[in-house]
C-alpha cells in the first residue's frame, strides 16, 4: 500500500469513526514518512471538518459524530509526541467545562473533542464547575477562550455569575468567553455579555477560530 493509499484509507477511517484502523493507519502513514503536521493539517483535520459539515446538512447524527471524534483523538495520541517534536504549536488553547450544579458532559466533551480534533489545545474542566475554578483556570492556563456549557435552565444562570468573577479578577478582557448548550440562545450570550455563542460542536470550532484569528 502506498502513502497515498494510507492517507485516503485514514481519512475515510476518521470519518467512519473506526477508531482501531485510524490509530494504525496513523503510524503506518508516520512510518511511511507522512509529515505529522501535512497529516494534521491536511488529513485529519479535513475529515472532521467534512463530518461536521455532514452533521450540520443532516446526513450524519449526534452517535456517528461522538465515534468520529473518537477516532480522532485516537490519531492524536499517535501524533502528539511526533508534533511535539516538530515544534509544531497549537492552534491556541481552550479551557471548557460544565458549569456548576450541572453535571451533562456529553455534548461538552464532544466540543470538547472537535475542538482537539481542530488543533486547539484543550483544558477540560469537567463537570460542576465553580465560577472561581473557571477564574483560577483562566488566570494560570492563559487560554485565548474559555468556553461554558449547561444544559439545565435552572443552571444556565451561573455563566452570568462567571463573567462577573472575571470582571472582578480584572481578567474579562484577557479571555473570549463562549457558551453553548441545549437552552441556551445567541441572545442569551449577548445578554450575558458572552462574546459568542455555538449551538453544536461544529460551530464552536468555527466561532474559536474566528474569535482567535480576531484576537
Ligand atoms: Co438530563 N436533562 N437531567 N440527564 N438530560 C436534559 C437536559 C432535559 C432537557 C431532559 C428533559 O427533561 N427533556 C432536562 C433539562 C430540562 C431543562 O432544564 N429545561 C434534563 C433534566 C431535567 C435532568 C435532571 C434534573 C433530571 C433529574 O434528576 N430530575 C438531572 C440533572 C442532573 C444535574 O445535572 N445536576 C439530569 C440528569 C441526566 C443524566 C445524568 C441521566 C444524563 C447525563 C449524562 C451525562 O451527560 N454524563 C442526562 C441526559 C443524557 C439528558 C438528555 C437526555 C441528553 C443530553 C445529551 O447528552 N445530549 C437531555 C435531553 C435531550 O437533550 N434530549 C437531558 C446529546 C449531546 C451531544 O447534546 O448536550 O445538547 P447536547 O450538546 C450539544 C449542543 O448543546 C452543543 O454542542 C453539543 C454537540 O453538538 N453544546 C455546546 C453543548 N455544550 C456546549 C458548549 C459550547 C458550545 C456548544 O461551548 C461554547
Amino acid at each position: 500500500m502506498g502513502t497515498g493509499d494510507v492517507i485516503d484509507r485514514l481519512r475515510s477511517a476518521v470519518i467512519a469513526g473506526d477508531i482501531q484502523v485510524t490509530g494504525a493507519l496513523t503510524e503506518k502513514a508516520l512510518q511511511g514518512g507522512a509529515a505529522p503536521g501535512e497529516l494534521l493539517t491536511e488529513t485529519l483535520i479535513p475529515a472532521m471538518d467534512e463530518v461536521g459539515a455532514s452533521y450540520e446538512a443532516g446526513e450524519l447524527f449526534v452517535p456517528e459524530m461522538l465515534v468520529a471524534a473518537e477516532a480522532m483523538k485516537r490519531a492524536l495520541v499517535v501524533l502528539r509526541p511526533c508534533l511535539a517534536e516538530a515544534g509544531i504549536s497549537s492552534a491556541g488553547r481552550v479551557i471548557i467545562g460544565t458549569v456548576e450544579g450541572d453535571l451533562h458532559d456529553i455534548g461538552k466533551d464532544l466540543v470538547a473533542m472537535m475542538l482537539e480534533g481542530a488543533g486547539f489545545e484543550v483544558v477540560n474542566l469537567g463537570t460542576e464547575v465553580p465560577a472561581d475554578r473557571f477564574v483560577d483556570a483562566v488566570r494560570e492556563q492563559k487560554a485565548g477562550v474559555l468556553a461554558m456549557s449547561a444544559l439545565l435552565t435552572t443552571t444556565m444562570i451561573r455563566m452570568p455569575e462567571v463573567l462577573d468573577a472575571l470582571r472582578h479578577a480584572g481578567l474579562r478582557d484577557d479571555v473570549k468567553v463562549i457558551v453553548g448548550g441545549a437552552p441556551l440562545s445567541a441572545a442569551y450570550a449577548d445578554e450575558i455579555g458572552a462574546d459568542g455563542y455555538a449551538a453544536d460542536a461544529p460551530r464552536a470550532v468555527r466561532l474559536v477560530r474566528r474569535l482567535l484569528d480576531a484576537k
